[in-house]
């Protein structure tokens, strides 16, 4: 008899590569936007994703590439105006269709659903962007499907730090050894390891290098899966 109740599933890089195709594009569309030289190519995004949250991941470049702009009064006024250029364009990118689910994933939370287990998201991105990617890439209704979606700012202190999944954890109303965090990246695994979680890791293209010591299991893309298998 399995004692899985409900699958916690990151977002970003987990339900689709939106890192490669969503969030750098985004970024170096808002920096062009916003008047700014700045472009991250592939190789130094890899870099800056060791920094989760968007806002978060501008602040750390800043210092470090153009520490005169990062000493400017109106600093934190940019990063917030960058932040909105940025998710505009994101946006535009899931709601066109560029950002197809993973294999597997579509699969995998049918089979949930029909199986009576609940759903929930816990993830590092801002909330709009988490509504979107569901409606655009699974089915209009999708975000009703999850419990409970822990997305962004709802918590200080963002992955690797167990926050959001503890706040997910405890609106589900469930013990950690009754749920499943299903994660693409060192720093998820570790939230998802601090709240107590089993972890399932599906490697995204960002990650692959990455340490996944202490995962319950360590995948490529999750097609093919059966929801027995997950215990
Ligand atoms: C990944 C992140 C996010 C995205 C950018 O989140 O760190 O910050 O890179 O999204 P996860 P925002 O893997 O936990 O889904 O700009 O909205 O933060
Ligand atoms: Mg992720």
């Amino acid at each position: 008899m399995s004692t899985l109740q409900a699958l916690i599933f990151d977002v970003d890089g987990t339900l689709a590569e939106t890192e490669r195709d969503g969030h750098r594009p985004a970024f170096n569309q808002a920096f062009a936007e916003c008047g700014l030289a700045w472009h991250w190519d592939a190789r130094l995004y890899g870099e800056l994703l060791a920094v989760t949250g968007g806002k978060e991941r501008l602040r750390h470049y800043a210092r470090q590439y153009a520490p005169d702009l990062a000493q400017r009064a109106d600093f934190a006024d940019l990063v917030n105006k960058l932040h909105a250029a940025k998710t505009a364009h994101y946006l535009r990118r899931v709601e066109t269709g560029c950002l197809p689910l993973r294999p597997g994933i579509a699969q995998l939370i049918a089979a949930a659903r029909a199986a009576g287990r609940r759903l929930a998201i816990a993830t590092t991105t801002s909330p709009e962007n988490v509504h979107a990617l569901l409606r655009s890439s699974l089915a209009p209704d999708a975000p009703e499907w999850f419990d409970i979606i822990g997305a962004g700012d709802v918590v200080p202190n963002k992955k690797p730090a167990p926050d959001i999944y503890l706040w997910v954890l405890e609106r589900l109303g469930l013990p950690a050894e009754n749920c499943l965090a299903i994660e693409d990246s060192e720093n998820g695994l570790k939230s998802a390891l601090g709240a107590g979680l089993r972890c399932l890791v599906t490697v995204s293209e960002y990650t692959a290098a990455q340490d996944f010591a202490g995962a319950w299991r360590v995948m490529g893309d999750l097609g093919g899966i059966a929801l027995e298998e997950l215990g």
